[in-house]
């Protein structure tokens, strides 16, 4: 698979591996969103590469509809913002956004 398929892919094996935890597979709990961001979000190499202010509100803006729980939509336009940040801090601010 090509680059982009393989972290396609990884996306949603992410999230069914964290999700399914427990009762409801297809959503996050806090629990299980809090596991996902220690073991998959924290990495210093990371963690270096985005602005701690743009992980906090990719983070805080997860859960859209305030259910306490994290779907694959919710969860995939993180990863979108995360991808964003990363994008921003290494070429700076998009211009007019
Ligand atoms: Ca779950």
């Amino acid at each position: 698979m090509s680059k982009l398929e393989k972290a396609i892919v990884a996306i949603v094996e992410v999230f069914e591996e964290y999700a399914g935890k427990d009762e409801q597979k297809k959503k996050l709990s806090n629990a299980e969103l809090s596991e996902l961001i220690k073991t998959q979000l924290s990495s210093p190499d990371f963690q270096s590469k985005i602005d701690k202010d743009d992980i906090k509100e990719a983070l805080e803006k997860i859960d859209k509809n305030h259910d306490g729980q994290v779907n694959f939509g919710e969860f995939s336009q993180c990863v979108s913002n995360l991808a964003r940040g990363y994008y921003r801090k290494k070429y700076g601010k998009e211009k007019g956004k």
